[in-house]
């Protein structure tokens, strides 16, 4: 499952200081937004290769080439949810689609009312990021982030923000909602990357 140490067992393993959660629990911060498909569109903006915004409406982003992955979501809170079937467009297609400028080192990913995330492309460039609209097959519920919600298996779940608008190239890095009130830059579950105070030098801009 992308992780070391869990291949060839079958089972992921749980990251150091996560718990088992069975069930689904909803964690967010703020209200649930209501969707509106007339106003909606999927924008990706800032270092583009072209200089150009590229906006998709809800209906040719529903259309964009659907992939499932299996992952684990592992929330800072200390509980993790295993084996979740996603599906949904990969972030590849998205940079595929809508390149961006080759200076562009980080994104951030816009969702409503201004909650956002910043990633490093590499993070953003994996094999297994999915802007995901199904969760087991099926649309995902209004507080689990219905329309789009963005999937980061191998990041802390708050890198993965739920109603997703948009994704901002960005050629420096900058920080989102949650790194931005004492949480990682980075995020990596498997280095307990949990808290800013245990950045390393380089691990993200200046606090
Ligand atoms: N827009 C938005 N997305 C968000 C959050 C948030 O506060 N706002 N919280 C994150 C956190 S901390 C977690 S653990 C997951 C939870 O997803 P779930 O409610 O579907 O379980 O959503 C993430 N995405
Ligand atoms: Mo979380």
């Amino acid at each position: 499952m992308g992780h070391p140490g869990s291949e060839g067992t079958g089972h992921a393993q749980l990251p150091p200081g996560q718990r088992r959660q069975r069930g689904w629990p909803v964690t967010h911060y703020g209200p649930v937004p209501r969707f509106r498909p007339d106003r909606w569109e999927f924008r990706v903006f800032g270092a583009t290769a072209d200089g150009d915004k590229h906006c998709w409406t809800h209906e040719e982003f529903s259309a964009l080439p659907y992939e499932t992955v299996t992952a684990d979501l592992h929330c800072v809170t200390k509980f993790s949810m295993l084996d979740v079937e996603w599906g949904g467009v990969p972030a590849r297609t998205v940079l595929e689609l809508a390149p961006p400028a080759p200076e562009a080192t980080h994104v951030m990913v816009w969702a409503e009312y201004g909650f956002s995330s910043n990633l490093r492309m590499s993070d953003f460039d994996s094999g297994s990021t999915l802007f995901a609209t199904h969760r087991a097959g099926e649309l995902l519920t209004a507080e689990h982030g219905f329309p789009v919600r963005l999937v980061v298996p191998h990041l802390y779940a708050w890198k993965g923000p739920k109603w997703v608008r948009g994704v901002e190239y960005m050629t420096a890095d900058r920080r989102g909602f949650w790194e931005e009130r004492g949480y990682h830059n980075v995020g990596d579950p498997w280095r307990e990357q949990r808290y800013s105070y245990q950045e390393e030098p380089g691990e993200g801009p200046e606090l």
